[in-house]
């Protein structure tokens, strides 16, 4: 059923709102023009517009603002991101969803994405906001042929193909705070969240968690986050489509990762550096460990960052929530 439904929708993504015939589609979905017709009905419960006209056959003429597997699917370039997507309306955490999956052996590039998440979390359990059909919460498992040591390596990436996406979409002019938030005018709108399976010495899967707040207003955030969090639409001015932000995140991400398996990490360190807030500010990083204080100089190669503090002493921070400009 899936696999029908699958061609039937990279078929009209080829046709560009031009019509395509029962036949043509039933040839290219391998499946009786009864079954195209069922799929099409179907597409229509889920929000979709087609118009069917004699002699012509079908064309798409509205989609809904949806994150539904078909809606992503619609127009998506990419040959390895999302090729295989897992939508649920509600789940407690996608990011939990995609362990699963990567633990029972799923391919590289499958997306878990919900409407809504009623236990997101952010690093160190912290509880993530992910309220019901504004923003866009999911999560992506790649399975790079690397040591676990370069999994930090990933939330940097990351940061940049949402950086890039959502510059694609918008007028706005996002930031990256290391190592995993992205601000717009000093706010919170995207938090990356990068987890491992691994061996001691090579990576099975990374499943990166994404969380973006797209159509929010500001009553939809939490009394405790209103002052720090915001949306793309409260900084655009207008809504935005999300399921064209995840095609560009994951058309980003694809490319980006592909630069880093060719190239390495040094390519998307300048890249990085370019949409950094902190490098060359006065900081403050709160680790497990203590909290140290000084001048953000930029990241290693590894995506180390070094602080060089009032002694002059220059201190490699692995993991820390940044204050900028204490
Ligand atoms: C993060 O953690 O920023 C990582 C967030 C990752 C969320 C995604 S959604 C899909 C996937 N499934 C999951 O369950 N998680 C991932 P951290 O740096 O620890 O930041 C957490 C802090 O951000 C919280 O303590 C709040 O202060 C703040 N926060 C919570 N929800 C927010 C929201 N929607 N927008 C902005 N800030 C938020």
């Amino acid at each position: 059923m899936q696999s029908i439904r699958k061609k039937l929708i990279e078929a009209f993504s080829e046709s560009h709102g031009e019509f395509l015939s029962g036949q043509a589609l039933a040839e290219i979905a391998g499946c009786s023009r009864t079954a195209i017709w069922k799929h099409i009905e179907e597409l229509r419960k889920e929000g979709f517009v087609l118009e069917a006209v004699r002699k012509k056959g079908y064309r798409i003429v509205h989609t809904p603002d949806s994150v539904t597997e078909n809606k992503i699917r619609l127009g998506l370039q990419t040959s390895t991101l999302g090729q295989v997507i897992h939508y649920e309306k509600s789940v407690p955490s996608t990011q939990k969803i995609a362990h699963d999956l990567a633990g029972d052996g799923a391919a590289e590039g499958t997306l878990v994405i919900a409407d809504e998440q009623t236990a997101g979390r952010g690093r160190l359990m912290r509880e993530w906001h992910s309220s019901s059909g504004n923003g866009i919460w999911m999560s992506l498992i790649l399975k790079p042929n690397l040591p676990p040591q370069k999994a930090p390596q990933f939330t940097l990436i990351t940061a940049v193909a949402v950086v890039q996406a959502i510059e694609e979409v918008s007028s706005l002019e996002p930031e990256i705070k290391w190592p995993n938030d992205i601000l717009i005018n000093g706010k919170k709108v995207t938090g990356i969240l990068t987890e491992l399976q691994a061996e001691s010495d090579r990576i099975n899967s990374i499943i990166i968690g994404i969380g973006m707040n797209v159509n929010h207003t500001i009553e939809h955030f939490p009394d405790a986050i209103q002052s720090i969090a915001t949306s793309l639409s409260i900084e655009e001015g207008k809504p935005l489509s999300r399921a064209v932000i995840v095609q560009k995140v994951l058309e980003r991400m694809e490319s980006l990762y592909g630069l880093y398996m060719k190239e390495g990490f040094t390519p998307i360190k300048l890249l990085w550096e370019s949409y950094a807030v902190s490098i060359g500010k006065r900081i403050r990083a709160r680790t497990i460990n203590g909290t140290i204080e000084g001048t953000a100089l930029g990241i290693t190669e590894e995506g180390v960052l070094k602080i060089e503090d009032m002694a002059g002493v220059v201190h490699q921070i692995y993991s820390a929530d940044i204050e900028v400009n204490v």
